[in-house]
């Protein structure tokens, strides 16, 4: 819980600081390899998922964008959507896989740095 919340603050410090908050996301979850894995990618969007239940609702989404400061979170609604792929109104383990492709444009089964900033920009708004 106590790391849960360093990350946060770590999240929320970086995004505030400076533009290009999916760049710094990006190194955020992908660590010193550069790359990011499933593992880490899933990580990512896990960590909305305030009560733990393995699945971020749309109040934990929309309310953990907000909070983090993440750009244009009048859309964050609009992003939910985008990404609940298997239409069932919660991101889970069902969606994040094809999340993941979505990214993943080469198909080589890690995401870069360009992929991240790319698909950042066009799902999110992503400063690139
Ligand atoms: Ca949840
Ligand atoms: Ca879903
Ligand atoms: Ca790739």
């Amino acid at each position: 819980m106590k790391a849960f919340a360093l990350l946060a603050l770590a999240l929320f410090g970086y995004v505030s600081a400076q533009p290009g908050t999916g760049n710094n996301l990006f190194h955020l979850y992908a660590g010193s390899d550069n790359l990011m894995q499933r593992n880490e990618f899933d990580r990512f969007w896990l960590h909305f998922d305030d009560n733990k239940d393995g699945e971020v609702s749309k109040l934990e989404f929309d309310s953990g964008w907000r909070q983090e400061g993440f750009p244009h979170a009048a859309s964050a609604p609009l992003y939910f959507l985008e990404m609940d792929i298997v239409r069932d109104e919660v991101l889970n383990s069902l969606d994040f896989p094809h999340i993941f492709r979505l990214f993943d444009e080469d198909g080589n089964g890690v995401i870069s740095e360009r992929e991240a900033r790319t698909n950042g920009a066009a799902y999110f708004w992503f400063n690139e």
